[in-house]
C-alpha cells in the first residue's frame, strides 16, 4: 500500500480547485495542479499558494492525452481530483464540441493516463460530476437512485464522464468515484454564474457604479451550498472504504429571485417585485428605481429548473454536515466580499467593471 499523500488536481485554478488545494495542503498533502497556457500569467485564485514548498504546477491540457500521461507519470499521484471542465452550462450551447472534448473525453484521458502509468492499484480518482445530470428532473428531491435526464450539452458530456468512471471501476477494479455535486458558490465563484453575478451587481448598484442587473429565469430553483464545505466531501469520498458515488447537496432549495432579494438586502437595498415573465422587475423600495430586470438574452434553449438534492447518503456514510454553512450565511458572505471588492476599486476591480458593463448589456452570458 502506497503511504504517500500526493494529490494531482486538474482544474486547480478554478473555484473548487483553489479551495481543495488549501484543504489538502492543510492535511499535509503534496499538491500538484495542472494549468494550461494562457496569455495572462496571473492565476488569481491560487496566487497565494504559488511558491509554497508542497504546491507544484505543471502544464497540461484536458484535450492533450500525452501531456496528461506525462504529468501523471512524473507526479505518481495517490489521488487524482478531476475538476477541470468547461463548467458553464450556457456556454456549452455555444461551444458544445469543446465542452464534449474536455468534459467527456477528458475524463477518459485521465483514466487512461492512470492505466498507462500502471497506477490502477495505487491511485484513487475523484470525478467532479454534477446535479445537471438530473436535468429535466424525473423526481424531486434527487438522490443517488434518481434517473438521469441531461438537458444541455454540458450535462450530456458530464453524463459520459459519470459512466466512464463507473465502467473503469467495474472493468479494471479501479478506485474511481463521482461526487454528484449540486451548485456550490463562494467569494471565488466565476462572475457569470448567477449567484456571483447577483452579489457583484448588488454591491455595484448599492455603491452607485451600476444602474440595473439583467437576469434570465427568476423562477429557476437551485440547491446552493458553500464551495469550501463541498471540497471536504470530495476528499471524504476518496477516503471511504469502498468506491461509491455520492450526492452532495444541502437539502434546501431557493429560487433565483429569492437569492437576489436576500443579496440586495445585504447590500442595503430592499426589493419589491412587480410584473411577470420578461416584464418582471425588482424595484428598490426606497428610490422606486428598477434595479433588476429580465432579459431574454439569459434564457437557455433548455433550462434545468428544479434541482433539490438529498444528501442522506453522504451524511450517513461519510459523516458530512450538509448544513455547515446555511443559504443565508452563504449569501451574506458573498455580498460582504463583493461590497469590499467594489469599494476598493483597484486596478483589478476596474477590469471587473468592464465585465460588469458587458454583463449589464447582455454581451457576456
Ligand atoms: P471553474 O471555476 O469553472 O473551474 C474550471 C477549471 O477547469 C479551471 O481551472 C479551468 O482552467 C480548468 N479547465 C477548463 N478547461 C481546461 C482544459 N482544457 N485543460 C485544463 N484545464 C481546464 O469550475 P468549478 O466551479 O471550480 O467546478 C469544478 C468542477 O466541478 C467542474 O468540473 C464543474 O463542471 C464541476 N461542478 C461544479 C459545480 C459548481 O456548482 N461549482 C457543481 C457540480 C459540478 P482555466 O482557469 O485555465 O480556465
Ligand atoms: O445558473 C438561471 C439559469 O449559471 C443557475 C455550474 O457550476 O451548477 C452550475 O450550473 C440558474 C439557471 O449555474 C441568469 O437559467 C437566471 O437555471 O449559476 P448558473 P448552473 O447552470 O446551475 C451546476 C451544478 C454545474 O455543474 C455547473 O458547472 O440560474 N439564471 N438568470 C441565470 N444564470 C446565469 N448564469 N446568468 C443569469 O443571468
Amino acid at each position: 500500500m502506497d503511504k504517500r499523500n500526493v494529490a494531482l488536481i486538474t482544474g486547480v485554478t478554478g473555484q473548487d480547485g483553489s479551495y481543495l488545494s488549501e484543504f489538502l495542503l492543510s492535511k499535509g498533502y503534496e499538491v500538484h495542479g495542472i494549468i494550461r497556457r494562457s496569455s495572462v500569467d496571473y492565476r488569481e485564485r491560487i496566487a497565494h499558494l504559488e511558491g509554497k514548498p508542497n504546491f507544484h504546477l505543471h502544464y497540461a491540457d484536458m484535450g492533450d492525452s500525452m501531456s496528461l500521461v506525462k504529468v501523471v507519470g512524473k507526479v505518481l499521484p495517490t489521488e487524482i481530483y478531476n475538476l477541470a471542465a468547461q463548467s458553464h452550462v450556457q456556454v456549452s450551447f455555444d461551444s458544445p464540441e469543446f465542452t464534449a472534448d474536455v468534459d467527456a473525453t477528458g475524463v477518459l484521458r485521465v483514466l487512461e493516463a492512470v492505466r498507462t502509468n500502471h497506477l490502477e492499484k495505487t491511485c484513487r480518482v475523484y470525478q467532479a460530476s454534477t446535479s445537471e445530470l438530473y436535468g429535466k428532473v424525473e423526481e424531486v428531491p434527487q438522490n443517488e437512485n434518481t434517473p438521469f435526464h441531461p438537458y444541455s450539452p454540458y450535462a450530456v458530456a458530464k453524463l459520459y464522464g459519470f459512466w466512464i468512471i463507473k465502467e473503469y471501476r467495474e472493468a479494471y477494479n479501479m478506485f474511481c468515484c463521482s461526487g454528484i455535486l449540486f451548485n456550490h458558490e463562494s467569494e471565488r465563484r466565476g462572475e457569470t454564474f448567477v449567484t456571483r453575478k447577483i452579489t457583484l451587481a448588488a454591491a455595484r448598484i448599492a455603491q452607485g457604479k451600476q444602474d440595473c442587473l439583467y437576469l434570465g429565469n427568476l423562477d429557476s430553483l437551485r440547491d446552493w451550498g458553500y464551495a469550501k464545505d463541498y471540497v471536504e466531501c470530495m476528499w471524504l469520498i476518496l477516503q471511504h472504504d469502498k468506491p461509491e458515488d455520492f450526492v452532495i447537496a444541502t437539502g434546501v432549495q431557493h429560487t433565483v429571485r429569492e437569492f437576489a432579494t436576500l443579496a440586495f438586502h445585504h447590500a442595503g437595498i430592499e426589493l419589491r417585485w412587480e410584473g411577470e415573465g420578461v416584464n418582471e422587475k425588482g424595484i428598490d423600495v426606497a428610490s422606486g428605481k428598477t434595479v433588476v430586470a429580465v432579459s431574454e438574452d439569459f434564457y437557455r434553449p433548455t433550462d434545468v429548473v428544479n434541482l433539490w438534492g438529498d444528501p442522506t447518503k453522504a451524511k450517513a456514510e461519510l459523516g458530512w454536515n450538509p448544513q455547515k454553512t446555511t443559504f443565508e450565511e452563504l449569501v451574506k458572505l458573498m455580498v460582504e466580499n463583493d461590497m469590499r471588492k467594489v469599494a476598493a476599486d483597484d486596478a483589478a476591480s476596474r477590469v471587473r467593471t468592464n465585465l460588469a458593463e458587458y454583463l449589464e448589456k447582455g454581451l457576456v452570458k
